[in-house]
């Protein structure tokens, strides 16, 4: 930077201390009533000393907090799988956890046995405080067929309902955040796109797995399919 740049930076920064607050938070994006907060499987499974725990996973938790009291509509999923589940690595002889596997709906990563129905793994974090949030909708209950996506599980073509839910409130603006980055919250933000929805994702309100570069194709598909990136800073909560 010269000694020009530096003092434009200055000026800039004083200018915005001067704004009024009206006009900063004319900058951020407003929380309408067709819009609702999509919290992804924030289960004790995928935070720190889970059997598929996601690095730094617990950080979301304050940052999901926080920004949900800005919303009156808020939706949370739960990964709820049967033992012995395809998407385990445990249910294929042979095989471990982040080997990918062909079945008959396509390539499976395989993944440590997790959020297995009714246990306490499965359980949300006790650490979310969302006493507004209006569906818990579970997700990967069919043995044979995985689903990361909160509206359509990986056959590609079995509904969760949640589209049909979602329409049928009036909410057309989806704001995602939770676990993880690369996995449900993509798949989740991508199949909100594909229901003709606006879509962003908070990105400091999710961690990723980043298994065999599966975080920036992540970023890169959302980004293709219009899916807004966002902070949670950017957000008039
Ligand atoms: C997830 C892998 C397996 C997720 C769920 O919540 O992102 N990832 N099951
Ligand atoms: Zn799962």
């Amino acid at each position: 930077m010269n000694r020009r740049q530096i003092l434009e930076t200055i000026g800039i920064s004083a200018i915005a201390g001067l704004m009024p607050a009206a006009a900063r938070a004319a900058d951020k994006i407003a929380i309408d009533d067709k819009s609702v907060l999509l919290v992804i499987d924030v289960q004790n499974c995928f935070l720190p000393g889970g059997s598929l725990a996601v690095k730094d996973g617990d950080q979301v938790v304050p940052v999901i907090n926080r920004i949900a009291k800005g919303f009156a509509n808020v939706v949370m999923t739960q990964d709820w799988h049967t033992a012995g589940h395809v998407s385990f690595a445990s249910s294929h002889p042979g095989k471990k956890p982040f080997e990918v596997i062909d079945l008959s709906y396509g390539k499976q990563v395989l993944w440590p046995d997790h959020c297995v129905q009714g246990t306490e793994g499965a359980a949300l974090s006790k650490d979310l405080s969302i006493p507004q949030a209006e569906l818990i909708l579970r997700k990967g209950f069919h043995k044979d067929v995985d689903s990361y996506s909160a509206f359509t599980e990986a056959d590609g073509k079995t509904s969760t309902g949640l589209a049909k839910y979602l329409e049928a409130r009036g909410l057309r603006r989806v704001f995602v955040a939770g676990l993880a980055t690369d996995f449900c919250v993509a798949w989740s933000a991508l199949d909100a796109r594909k229901a003709g929805l606006e879509t962003y994702v908070v990105e400091d309100a999710c961690r990723g797995i980043d298994t065999q570069g599966s975080l920036a194709k992540a970023w890169a598909d959302m980004d293709k399919a219009g899916v807004k990136r966002i902070q949670s800073s950017d957000l008039a909560v």
